[in-house]
């Protein structure tokens, strides 16, 4: 009966997806920023000659929010994949190195918002709101000093983390994918330092979303802040579709595989003892019949 009725569910949604034209948001770069409210110290940084979403420069606490609402009526699932890069770690650090304190994906409820620098990565604060934290500095939270995590409702004490090997604030850059599935609440986070999807998901939890937003129309975007450790946190490219769509689920990047397909075997014939035997015994048997028959 569940089955069914999440079977009917899908239809729906399928059928509503057909009837209302999808929600697609796609920066292959950030040479205009134009549909953010840039908020603190990222509103004194763009736009930029480096066409990234550069949220803050060596200090500094600062967000971006697309201004205009991402709608989650309906059950609506969404789809995320950024590249993010940290450069120029500064000041104080932990084990892994300098630097602090990480960037910060949220879905929230008010646009002109930047919240709590150092550990509160410019998100802390940020009442009826998802986040996806990457978290370069380790403030005694479990996953230690470079994470991933899942925050709600403003709070950087995560309901799920794990520590990645590496530092997020290497200079390179780093790939996450974000995946609500509004029907079954289900949000999966991903993250590599290649474009590869990972087959299985980061972290996950289950949170309904307009429940915690307490509407339907979210404001997405990045936050990020930092304390006596710092960096340059940007956002390099954005894609989020009002679906659930997982980008990459198909690897597009990585080596080709050619199929083996097996062909034909060799047929060694092998013969266990007892049919030895029994050949034996039918020869035996011929022989005899023929010298018999010339007797
Ligand atoms: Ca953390
Ligand atoms: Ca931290
Ligand atoms: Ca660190």
């Amino acid at each position: 009966m569940r089955s069914k009725a999440l079977a009917l569910s899908f239809l729906l949604l399928a059928a509503a997806g057909a009837a209302t034209a999808q929600q697609t948001i796609n920066f292959p770069n950030f040479c205009n920023t134009s549909a953010f409210s840039l908020n603190g110290s990222t509103a004194t940084l763009n736009p930029n000659a480096q066409c990234v979403l550069r949220l803050n420069q060596d200090f500094g606490v600062g967000s971006a929010f697309l201004t205009n609402t991402f709608s989650l009526a309906a059950d609506a699932s969404f789809s995320t994949f950024f590249s993010f890069q940290i450069l120029n770690p500064v000041g104080i650090g932990d084990a892994d190195g300098p630097g602090a304190d990480g960037i910060v994906f949220a879905v929230q409820t008010v646009s002109n918002t930047a919240g709590g620098g150092g550990g509160g990565i410019g998100y802390a604060g940020i009442t009826n709101s998802v986040g996806v934290e990457f978290d370069t500095f380790n403030n005694g939270e479990p996953g230690g000093g470079n994470h991933v995590g899942i925050d709600l409702n403003g709070s950087v004490t995560s309901v799920t983390s794990l520590a990645i090997p590496g530092r997020f604030n290497d200079g390179a850059v780093w790939f996450a994918w974000v995946d609500y599935n509004g029907v079954t609440d289900l949000l999966e986070v991903r993250v590599s330092n290649t474009p590869a999807r990972p087959a299985a998901a980061t972290i996950f939890t289950t949170v309904d979303l307009p429940t915690v937003l307490g509407t339907t129309n979210a404001f997405v975007g990045f936050t990020s802040g930092t304390g006596a450790g710092g960096g340059t946190h940007e956002i390099v490219s954005w894609n989020l579709v009002g679906a659930f769509a997982p980008v990459g689920q198909t690897p597009t990047v990585g080596p080709t595989v050619t199929p083996t397909i097996p062909g034909p075997a060799a047929v060694v014939p092998t013969l266990s003892f007892p049919m030895m035997a029994l050949l034996a015994l039918a020869l035996g048997g011929i022989a005899i019949a023929f010298l018999t028959k010339r007797i």
